[in-house]
C-alpha cells in the first residue's frame, strides 16, 4: 500500500459533527475543534496512508458571519499543498433545504467543478437503526436538492456514527477508499496557483538573495499576509515588517551621510 498523505478538507453548517469525524477517525478523544477557528490534524488513516484534514468552522455560527467564515475557508484551502477531497457534512435525517445553499456558497470557493471532489458524509448514522430504515431510504426521504447533490457527487456517501468507536477501522476503510476513487481526478481550488507560485518563487529567490531584492522579500511578506490570521502568519508578518523597515531605516541613515 502506498505511503501517500492525502489532503482532505471538511465543510458544513454548524454542530453537523465535522470535529467528531476528526476525532473518531484520528482516534484522538482529546481533539476538539476550535470555534469559529480551522484546524488541521495529520495522521495515519487506513494501512499505511496519511491524512491531513482541515477541519472548518460551520456555517450558521451566531459569532461569525457566514461571510467571514467562507472568507477563512477559502483562504486555507488556496493555501493547502492540494486538496484531494472534500467532505460536505451533514446529519442524517435533518437535512434541509437552506443547508443546500450552504453548497452553493462553497461552490463559490471551491469552483463550479468541486463536486467531483466531494464527498458526502451522513453523521448521526444510529438514526438507521432507531427508526429500522435504510441509507436508501433515508436519501429518498430527503429533500430533492439533496437528493440531486448527492448524483451531482457521483453517489459518493459515507455514513458514520461518530459516538461509536467500535467500526472505526471499518469506517477508516470505507472513507479511504472514497478519498482515493476522487483523489486523482485534476481539481486545483481557484487562486491557489496563484498563491503557491508567488510562494515558491518569493521562497527560491529570497533564499538566494535576500538581501539584494527587496521586493521579492515582499511578495514573501505578501504571501504571508494572504495565508491567513494564524498565529505562525501573524509572527512571520511582523517579523517581515520589523526587517524590512529596519533595512529601511539603515539605508536611510547611509544616504543621509554620504
Ligand atoms: N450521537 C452523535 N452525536 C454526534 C455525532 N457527531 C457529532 N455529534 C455531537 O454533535 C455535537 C456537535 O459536533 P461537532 O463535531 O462539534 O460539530 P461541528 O460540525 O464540528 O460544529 P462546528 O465546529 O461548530 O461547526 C457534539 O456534541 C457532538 O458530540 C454523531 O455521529 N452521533
Ligand atoms: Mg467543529
Amino acid at each position: 500500500m502506498s505511503s501517500k498523505t492525502y489532503y482532505v478538507i471538511v465543510v458544513g453548517y454548524k454542530g453537523q459533527g465535522k470535529s467528531e469525524i476528526v476525532q473518531k477517525l484520528s482516534g484522538d478523544n482529546k481533539y476538539k475543534g476550535k470555534d469559529d477557528k480551522i484546524t488541521s490534524k495529520k495522521f495515519g488513516l487506513s494501512g499505511s496512508c496519511t491524512v491531513q484534514i482541515v477541519d472548518t468552522p460551520g456555517l450558521g455560527s451566531l459569532t461569525t458571519s457566514d461571510y467571514q467564515i467562507l472568507d477563512r475557508i477559502s483562504k486555507e484551502a488556496r493555501c493547502m499543498e492540494q486538496v484531494d477531497a472534500i467532505l460536505i457534512v451533514f446529519k442524517m435525517g435533518r437535512i434541509k433545504c437552506t443547508q443546500m445553499e450552504a453548497v452553493n456558497q462553497f461552490r463559490k470557493i471551491f469552483g463550479d467543478d468541486f463536486l467531483q471532489k466531494s464527498i458526502i458524509v451522513l453523521t448521526f448514522a444510529d438514526v438507521i437503526k432507531q427508526e429500522n430504515t435504510s441509507i436508501e431510504k433515508c436519501i429518498a426521504n430527503s429533500p430533492e436538492p439533496f437528493q440531486i447533490l448527492f448524483k451531482q457527487c457521483g453517489k459518493r456517501i459515507w455514513c458514520v456514527e461518530n459516538s461509536d468507536w467500535e467500526d472505526r477501522e471499518q469506517k477508516q476503510d470505507e472513507l479511504m477508499e472514497l478519498i482515493q476513487s476522487v483523489a486523482n481526478v485534476h481539481y486545483e481550488v481557484p487562486g491557489a496557483e496563484r498563491v503557491k507560485v508567488k510562494c515558491c518563487r518569493c521562497l527560491r529567490r529570497c533564499r538566494m538573495c535576500l538581501t539584494e531584492y527587496w521586493c521579492h522579500c515582499m511578495m514573501f511578506l505578501f504571501y504571508v499576509i494572504c495565508c491567513g490570521r494564524k498565529p505562525v502568519c501573524i509572527a512571520l508578518t511582523a517579523l517581515a515588517v520589523g526587517v524590512f523597515l529596519i533595512v529601511v531605516v539603515h539605508v536611510a541613515f547611509d544616504v543621509t551621510n554620504s
